[in-house]
């Protein structure tokens, strides 16, 4: 097999503004690559169920995924060879309570045990997000995130995670994008005022949830260090058009601060108030504005929008410039973005950020010899380190950079075809093969460290 070491080693002054206890990091998600999905009890998830709609892409599912589930002893040691300091990871929350709420399963919330364990046997901090989308079916049914409930069931699962694991996890991330698994599932689907309704309902609902289980977690854990994690990215209409300035402007505000703004300042965007106040009752935003450590930001690139009139928020994701950079998947590269949007972040909520999520999505392939070679994720990695590096240079309080992700992975409606990994994952064989970006991370990491 070849050295996988085509790219130089990464350049100190891409790091010169960083603070000296900067956290370096990968992410990844239970459903995306954990596999076992019919093993020791786990419930269904509305991604299980929805794998068998037939809009997933080659029908792939997570029932294998990377078989995490079996083989996270091998992925904890690839964290250790790429000398991060931190995991976030998030529990599935069918595994541990299959029905959502009411009977723990032992067997599920054992793995974690095990995960945690090893993770802090290498010496790997464990960051632990409650929820990364898999929602258990059986509340799906009650209505899931649409049914006030919700905040009472996702308030009881955080004290079940607390109990267990707040003797060694001190990390915790109520959700992960809210805004994007709101808007992806509610608002590009047709407009009708029922729906329209849910998709605020639904919206206040997970802020509420979200207000509850950092109560929960404070409560039940001394020195727990508690956030949220917002994928903040411009939308930018996709040509001169009035109407697509206009679908741009809409979509970003809910995509950008329906959650944080409410979250961390206590009220919502001004232009969502009136859909909001029929779900809005006495006490709610102090019930949602609950202190917070950290502000945990995902951000990959811009995004272009076009109106469509008859969608629920008047918008679909339009044509890119032809000249914009683009990614093998087909997303804008642009750092400087990502350097306005820290500073966005910092002066908006005035919390520290850790950057939870950053990565490039290509088409990956083992050459003949058997390496994978990426330079362009290199590239990219690089570029946008370099912007967070300037934009801590100019004042943000940017403490930590995970990227995403540690293996490639079940992309949603992509399926396996979309690959985020640092390690490629042969989908057969499910051998890891780190990529030449996990070696140039893991020197990155060496030289931040010295
Ligand atoms: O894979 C997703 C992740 O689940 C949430 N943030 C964006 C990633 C890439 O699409």
């Amino acid at each position: 097999m070849s050295s996988n070491r085509p790219t130089p080693a990464p350049q100190l002054p891409l790091l010169a503004s960083l603070r000296p206890d900067f956290t370096w990091g990968v992410s990844t998600s239970s459903f995306q690559i954990e596999g076992g999905a019919r093993e020791d009890g786990r419930g269904l998830s509305i991604w299980d169920v929805y794998c068998q709609s037939g809009e997933i892409k080659n029908h792939d599912t997570g029932d294998i995924a990377c078989d995490h589930y079996h083989r996270y002893r091998e992925d904890v040691a690839l964290m250790q060879r790429l000398g991060v300091q931190a995991y976030r990871f998030s529990v599935g929350w069918p595994r541990v309570l299959p029905l959502g709420r009411g009977l723990a399963n032992e067997p599920g919330l054992a793995f974690y045990d095990r995960l945690v364990d090893e993770l802090l046997a290498a010496n790997i901090e464990p960051w632990l997000c409650l929820y990364h989308w898999d929602l258990p079916q059986a509340l799906e049914d009650l209505g899931g995130w649409q049914n006030r409930e919700s905040v009472a069931w996702f308030a009881d699962y955080a004290a079940l995670i607390a109990t267990r694991f707040g003797d060694r996890v001190k990390r915790f991330a109520t959700f992960n994008e809210p805004s994007i698994f709101n808007l992806f599932s509610r608002s590009l689907g047709r407009r009708d005022r029922a729906s329209e309704a849910g998709l605020y309902r639904a919206t206040h609902q997970v802020n509420l949830s979200h207000g509850a289980a950092v109560d929960v977690l404070r409560e039940k854990i001394r020195g727990a260090s508690i956030g949220c994690i917002h994928n903040l990215q411009p939308c930018w209409p996709s040509s001169a058009s009035e109407a697509d300035a206009a679908a741009a402007a809409r979509v970003a505000v809910y995509w950008n601060y329906a959650f944080p703004d409410p979250q961390c300042r206590g009220e919502y965007p001004p232009e969502m108030r009136a859909a909001i106040e029929p779900h809005l009752q006495p006490g709610d935003l102090a019930r949602i504005c609950r202190p917070l450590d950290w502000f945990g930001l995902n951000h990959y690139s811009p995004v272009y929008v076009k109106a469509q009139a008859d969608a629920m928020l008047g918008y679909d994701f339009g044509e890119k410039p032809a000249d914009v950079a683009l990614t093998q998947i087909g997303w804008p590269i642009n750092p400087e973005v990502f350097d306005e949007t820290l500073r966005l972040a910092h002066q908006r909520y005035g919390l520290p950020i850790y950057v939870l999520e950053n990565g490039y999505g290509g088409i990956d392939k083992p050459d003949e010899t058997g390496a994978v070679i990426d330079p362009e994720r290199v590239d990219f990695l690089r570029g946008y380190i370099g912007a967070m590096n300037s934009a801590s240079a100019s004042g943000v309080d940017v403490r930590g950079y995970f990227v995403w992700s540690l293996l490639d992975n079940f992309e949603w409606a992509s399926g396996y075809s979309n690959r985020f990994g640092l390690n490629y994952v042969d989908y057969l064989s499910l051998q890891r093969i780190p990529k030449s970006s996990f070696h140039w991370y893991a020197d990155l990491i060496r030289a931040a460290r010295q």
